[in-house]
């Protein structure tokens, strides 16, 4: 039954939930205290294989039952990411045994260049959350440690960061950056400058996202590719996709986190380009495809996997007709294969890139949109990725990202997102709402829960 509810239509699973309702029944497939258990165990099968064939290190190859690390030193960017879920799940072993190993071991000073992108995101936002949820002030000291480390890779001439830092000498690399590389800062900067009241943090950040915002083009739009030393553009395409996504994340956020106006009004600005130009409406539904930044002119209708997390900024926004429209396209292009493609042409609706990189957007926008309208067709869909991912993503120790949707066959690796992000969505989507309070925090891009406490 659960395979057939998997597969219908969206307007046939809603008949089907409304005459389950309406007939008395429990809502077919929708147990929500046996889904969030069911995450749970998902999750605590993943953490088990971190734990033996991967602790002390990075992240888990669930294939081969071994390990690897980033730069070649560890950073245990697991366990930093995946804390918060455990302890939004209640995993008070695991949550303290992790907490204690970061308290002890974690250690920034290192000789290696890293990417300041995602040292932020998953670093530095899963120690923030995981320090305001625990209170562990040793984790707001490695947090602040970071932030000083990654600070250099801001002294560009324009004040936006290089793609990478060396968190011991400050040296940088990288001057050909993107806009999520470059204004996926405030959540985290912010909060930190807010919680130990050194407002470089703050300061810097916004520069980094104001001087992205400076240079869009006439129509409103940015490019996916730029110069942090010179400013000028260096690819015209633009799109809600990879590169771009989490750029218009944190301008609304700066906006809810912080009543920054500025950023209400950058983001008010965008999103009107951003629909002007980018949405699209085809015979496959509504979709948002890639223009030329100055022209406006559509360049490609390709929708990327990243790109599902566009239904819960525009739910957050406030524009749940158009996000509801998103999210019923994205789950169309999930159900296509029964995984999403990393890429997919809505115009044919075609696979251009197979791969799936176990990635949470399309479930972080089902949480949203569930939690805006409590409408169980959310939960349903949700139900269809968590049976889908056991089906053809698990492994014997975690969880395996897919070379291919087409044939499912899998690959050796497990982003450390998957616990911080993946599972995380999906057990907020059937946990109870005392869990965490949905409309007191915002999730920094990589799903840290940061509450405004200021
Ligand atoms: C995460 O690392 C972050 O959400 C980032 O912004 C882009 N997407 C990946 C996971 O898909």
């Amino acid at each position: 039954m659960a395979r057939v509810v998997a597969r219908l239509s969206l307007p046939a699973l809603l008949m089907l939930v409304q005459f389950a309702t309406a007939s008395g029944q429990t809502t077919v497939g929708i147990d929500k205290v046996k889904l969030a258990a069911e995450v749970r165990e998902q999750f605590i099968h993943t953490w088990h294989g971190y734990e033996k064939y991967a602790w002390g290190h990075d992240g888990l190859r669930p294939l081969s039952d071994s390990c690897y690390d980033w730069y070649g030193t560890p950073f245990y960017i697991t366990a930093v990411d995946g804390l918060d879920t455990m302890i939004l799940m209640g995993l008070k072993q695991e949550a303290d045994s992790t907490r204690t190993y970061i308290d002890r071991h974690l250690s920034f000073d290192k000789d290696v260049y890293v990417k300041t992108f995602e040292f932020n995101i998953r670093l530095l936002g899963g120690l923030l959350s995981s320090y305001q949820l625990t209170g562990d002030k040793r984790l707001l000291e490695l947090a602040e440690d970071l932030g000083m480390r990654l600070l250099p890779a801001f002294n560009s001439p324009t004040g936006m960061p290089y793609e990478y830092v060396n968190l011991k000498t400050g040296a940088v690399r990288g001057r050909i950056n993107n806009p999520a590389g470059i204004g996926t800062y405030l959540i985290e900067f912010g909060a930190l400058s807010k919680l130990t009241g050194k407002n470089i943090f703050y300061r810097t950040a916004k520069n980094a996202i104001v001087q992205v915002y400076d240079r869009r083009s006439k129509i409103g739009l940015v490019g996916s590719s730029i110069d942090v030393d010179t400013g000028k553009w260096l690819k015209t395409n633009s799109s809600i996709g990879a590169g771009i996504d989490s750029y218009l994340e944190y301008l609304l956020k700066g906006w809810r986190l912080f009543g920054d106006r500025d950023c209400e009004r950058m983001w008010k600005t965008s999103i009107e380009a951003v629909n002007k130009y980018l949405a699209d409406t085809t015979s496959s539904g509504f979709w948002y495809g890639s223009a030329d930044m100055n022209t406006g002119r559509r360049t490609s209708t390709v929708f990327d996997a990243l790109a599902a997390f566009f239904p819960a900024e525009l739910a957050l926004s406030g524009d749940l007709p158009r996000a509801e429209k998103l999210e019923d396209s994205c789950y169309k292009m999930w159900n296509l294969y029964g995984i999403e493609p990393d890429d997919l042409n809505y115009a044919t609706m075609s696979v251009v890139s197979p791969k799936y990189y176990l990635n949470p957007e399309i479930m972080e926008s089902a949480y949203y949109l569930y939690e805006y309208t409590h409408d169980k067709k959310y939960l349903l869909m949700g139900k269809t990725f968590l049976d889908d991912l056991v089906k053809y993503c698990r492994a014997g120790s975690g969880f395996a990202e897919l070379k291919n949707v087409v044939t499912k066959r899998k690959m050796d690796v497990m982003e450390t997102y998957f616990t911080a992000e993946t599972l995380k969505y999906l057990y907020l989507l059937f946990a109870p709402s005392s869990t965490l309070d949905f409309h007191k925090v915002i999730f920094n891009t990589e799903a840290h829960p940061i509450r405004r406490t200021w």
